[in-house]
């Protein structure tokens, strides 16, 4: 049997504030990180060592997979990162608190933008220090890949080849693999995984720093997939991020 574990990080700080985030590289909260540390018990506890990890560009992720690997005893573990692995890019939303963009545009809208597969927000412009064309860790990046805005569909787009190319290609010579990764990223190769449409990702959203285990047979097809834990816990956490683009949503925390 082989197995690939996707995480999502644990909360970071704009989380905390209902900010949307994209690209932007905030940190864990305090929870965040007991939250990674917990996600590292729940592997621990089901027996389950790595072959390989990889994550984004971004240290929400980064510190999540370094807080399990801890938990595992596996710091030693070859980490593969990738700028591909980032978060959708929220493009002008990035810093928005997600409940008073509702109050301002609607709840429809606000949900477009989060839940739609192929509609993107507006763009960061080329001026703006939050157009990645500025951040070093890009250099290697050519300018016309480099997100100035993303939809699902683009982000996908841009997910695909380090998915298909190096993590999945990875599988064939590893047994245990971990991506540590974002919301949207991680909906992406689980509607590749599970040959999810378009309209029923909708509704598919992801707790923080819950372990979400794949199973595959040895010719790679999918056996079965679970979340560890709790179950009423990642229900409950799913409602909570389903609920956090409405007027009537979170509030940003002081
Ligand atoms: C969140 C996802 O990304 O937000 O960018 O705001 O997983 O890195 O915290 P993450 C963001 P939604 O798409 O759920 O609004």
């Amino acid at each position: 049997m082989k197995t690939i574990v996707l995480l999502r990080h644990g909360e970071s700080t704009w989380n905390r504030e209902n900010r949307f985030t994209g690209w932007t590289d905030v940190d864990l909260t305090e929870k965040g990180v007991q939250e990674a540390y917990y996600a590292g018990d729940l592997l621990k506890d089901k027996g389950m060592a790595f072959d390989q990890a990889y994550t984004s560009y971004l240290k929400r992720a980064v510190k999540t997979l370094n807080c399990v690997l801890d938990r595992l005893d596996q710091d030693w573990l070859p980490v593969a990162k990738s700028w591909r692995l980032n978060e959708k890019h929220y493009g002008m939303l990035q810093g928005l608190n997600k409940s008073e963009t509702a109050k301002k545009y609607g709840d429809e809208q606000v949900l477009v933008w989060r839940r739609s597969y192929d509609v993107a927000p507006p763009p960061v412009a080329e001026d703006d220090m939050n157009n990645p064309r500025w951040d070093p860790r890009y250099r290697e990046v050519p300018d016309d890949e480099l997100p100035r805005t993303e939809s699902l569909k683009s982000t996908i787009e841009r997910l695909m080849p380090y998915w298909e190319g190096t993590i999945l290609a990875s599988l064939k010579t590893w047994d245990n693999i971990l991506v540590v990764a974002h919301g949207n990223t991680l909906r992406g190769i689980i509607k590749y995984l599970k040959h999810i449409p378009d309209e029923k990702l909708l509704s598919l959203n992801l707790p923080t720093a819950i372990p979400y285990v794949f199973e595959f047979d040895d010719s790679l097809n999918l056996q079965k997939d679970y979340f560890l834990g709790d179950p009423d816990e990642v229900r409950r956490r799913m409602e909570a991020v389903a609920s956090q683009g409405q007027a009537s949503g979170n509030t940003p925390a002081t």
